[in-house]
């Protein structure tokens, strides 16, 4: 029988377990990413392993997300991480260079190859043919370490495109259609494969938009075929020896197919605070907008920054809009440099930012209070922006630069020009020298250790019964941007005692003081929530800062999937209710007792948990596998890994 992109790659990765959808397998991991946010602890773990060298066939650690360098903290990561990269033979792409998913898909995506990034947005690879995953910090450093990477076999959604897009209708628009029929829930365990007719019309930089933002939807990632375009953008990024074609057999099948006509979709935007809740931007016409950010891994390629270019071209921001542009990397600066539009972008008055996460993750440009701010990028979380009360509404860069003119919302297509249709070029301005490539691991290297840097903090195995209180009671759809925030709080990343007092930090302040005084008296904290608990980031400090803080369990309606590995990476019991209902039947600051919790996860049996409090019993479940329980029984990865090989 034939086979779809995902078997092909997945099946030829496999090292444990049977391809069938649903059921936990084991594959081998060709290339790792790492980026400075997530890429401190990666390490440190990586270094607790105790291995010579990498035995990845490629692995880069990319410098995008804390660039900001206010204090001594993030230079002094910057240097821990530059040098344990020569030290174990680590390619380190320096601060500059650019945003790691892009500078990836430039200079290291290959078809057929499996990523897995310690970043939520490692699908981006998916654009070039690659299975490409984002995974907390831990899998990655085991990954690094030669382990294999554990994952829920997935099952396989086909989106046949046909048709073609409109002018000024985008990649972008694209897979905020798809958000809008998939939402931002009930997708954990899929894979959205592209194919069709329309494929041949999308640009690599497109199809990695559209593959990016599958992150948004919760699937483990989304891939597109090799073609002709994809060979004809590795030959333009000099490396077209490394193209192989890579298409679904004709007599594949598939757990689930949709066709989307690319025709028909028009101009789209996610509206606050949910990149899932989207509406046509002709309904929003006439919204007068205060602030434009151009950039991030989803549209920040060349295409896209010609276009915004060529849009604003003679043309002067609004005065009532503030415009920032960060280029997605450093060959874009250059190749946008290079054919003037750089110089159109800033007489149109754009401020020019770093080639870097900025914006995206909140750590600079916050908006005013209230503001309304356009972003070309994926994520519109309330707060992430660093302002509350702002409203992101998450845009192409088209719809994007025609606010930029007008000071309000508008339909591109209503703009009085015609649309510049921006070619790919044949060959991009290549320059790998902010890239260290090591020859080799080098032992001699003397790792460099700032103040900011911690050890991962150590966490004991699981307790014989979990006797403790529900410490906060949250609803559904509760990102990792809520758990851990980001923005100004980044900088505490590789210090995790000081980072653990920030969670929950926007959802209930006294969280983190009230758990940690739980934790000194022996009290378990226990968190509850509902639907989709710990969407976005892939951010393990979600999971390793609530462990710091002695929280045992989560009890949810349902979890993501990056964060429920991150929970269990970390000892964290990932609990579902029975039923669902029984959600109303625990309070914040309910005594609650889970009896013989360790005995009963040994034997995969059911718990039930008692609320003191309200004196109910209610049943809970959970879907672990034998090594899952393992690692939770150990108290966590590090822990269980310490007693068996790193990751066998
Ligand atoms: C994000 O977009 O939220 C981040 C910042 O890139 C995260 C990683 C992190 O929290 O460091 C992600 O997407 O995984
Ligand atoms: Fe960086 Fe934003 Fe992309 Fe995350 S989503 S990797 S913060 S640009």
């Amino acid at each position: 029988m034939g086979k779809n992109i995902v078997q092909k790659i997945l099946d030829s990765h496999l090292v444990a377990g049977e391809p069938l959808p649903g059921t936990e397998v084991a594959i081998r991991i060709d290339q790792t990413l790492t980026q400075d946010a997530t890429g401190t602890m990666a390490y440190l773990q990586f270094e607790a392993l105790g291995l010579d060298a990498v035995k990845t066939e490629l692995s880069v650690s990319y410098v995008d997300h804390n660039t900001i360098q206010v204090g001594f903290e993030n230079a002094d990561d910057h240097l821990y991480l530059q040098t344990v990269a020569a030290k174990y033979g680590i390619i380190f792409s320096r601060p500059g260079n650019g945003i790691c998913h892009q500078v990836h898909l430039e200079r290291f995506g290959r078809p057929g190859k499996t990523l897995l990034g310690s970043d939520s947005h490692t699908p981006t690879g998916g654009g070039i043919g690659m299975f490409a995953v984002g995974a907390g910090g831990l899998d990655v450093a085991v990954a690094m370490g030669g382990g294999p990477f554990y994952l829920t076999y997935p099952r396989v959604c086909r989106v046949n495109l046909v048709g073609e897009l409109r002018p000024w209708v985008t990649a972008k628009d694209v897979i905020l259609k798809m958000l809008e029929i998939f939402t931002t829930k009930g997708n954990v365990g899929w894979v959205m494969e592209y194919g069709g007719p329309g494929v041949a019309t999308l640009t690599v930089p497109e199809r990695a938009t559209i593959t990016n933002m599958g992150a948004e939807m919760g699937v483990t990632t989304s891939v597109f075929p090799s073609d002709e375009e994809t060979r004809r953008f590795l030959v333009a990024q000099e490396r077209g020896e490394q193209w192989i074609p890579l298409q679904a057999d004709p007599d594949a099948t598939y757990d689930k197919e949709i066709t989307l006509d690319l025709s028909t979709i028009e101009p789209l935007a996610a509206a606050p605070h949910s990149p899932g809740n989207v509406v046509t931007v002709r309904s929003l016409a006439g919204m007068p907008v205060q602030q434009v950010e151009i950039g991030s891994c989803t549209n920040s390629s060349y295409k896209d920054l010609m276009t915004t270019a060529r849009i604003l071209k003679g043309r002067h921001v609004h005065p009532r809009v503030s415009l920032a542009i960060a280029p997605g990397s450093r060959q874009v600066v250059q190749m946008i440099t290079r054919a003037g539009a750089l110089a159109d972008l800033i007489d149109a008055g754009a401020r020019l930012m770093e080639s870097a996460c900025g914006f995206c993750i909140g750590n600079s440009q916050s908006p005013p209070t209230n503001a309304v701010s356009l972003r070309t990028s994926n994520r519109n979380f309330e707060g992430r922006s660093g302002t509350r009360s702002a409203q992101v509404y998450l845009v192409s860069p088209e719809t994007a630069a025609a606010a930029v003119l007008t000071g309000e919302f508008t339909d591109p297509r209503d703009l009085d020009m015609p649309y510049p249709a921006v070619q790919m070029p044949d060959h991009f301005y290549i320059d790998d020298s902010m890239f260290i490539f090591p020859e080799q691991a080098d032992p001699t290297v003397e790792v460099y250790r700032g103040p900011n840097i911690g050890d991962p903090p150590h966490n004991d195995p699981l307790p014989e019964e979990i006797r403790g209180v529900v410490t906060i009671k949250v609803g559904d759809k509760i990102t990792t941007d809520h758990i851990m925030p980001a923005g100004a709080r980044l900088k505490y990343r590789s210090n995790v005692p000081k980072y653990a007092e920030f969670v929950f930090e926007g959802v209930d302040p006294s969280f983190s003081q009230r758990a940690a005084e739980n934790r000194d008296r022996g009290i378990h904290n226990v968190i509850v929530a509902g639907l989709s608990y710990g969407q976005g980031s892939s951010r393990e400090h979600a999971a390793l800062c609530p462990m710091y803080l002695g929280v045992k369990a989560v009890i949810a309606k349902s979890f993501e999937r990056i964060h429920t590995a991150n929970l269990i990476n970390f000892g964290i019991l990932p609990l579902l209710f029975a039923d669902e209902a029984d959600y109303d039947r625990l309070a914040a600051g309910d005594e609650l007792i889970i009896p013989d919790v360790r005995a009963k996860l040994a034997h995969n049996a059911p718990l039930t948990l008692h609320n003191v409090t309200q004196n109910v019993d209610l049943p809970l479940t959970y879907h672990l596998s034998d090594r899952q329980r393992n690692i939770i029984l150990a108290g966590g990865m590090l822990n269980f890994a310490g007693s068996h090989q790193a990751g066998q």
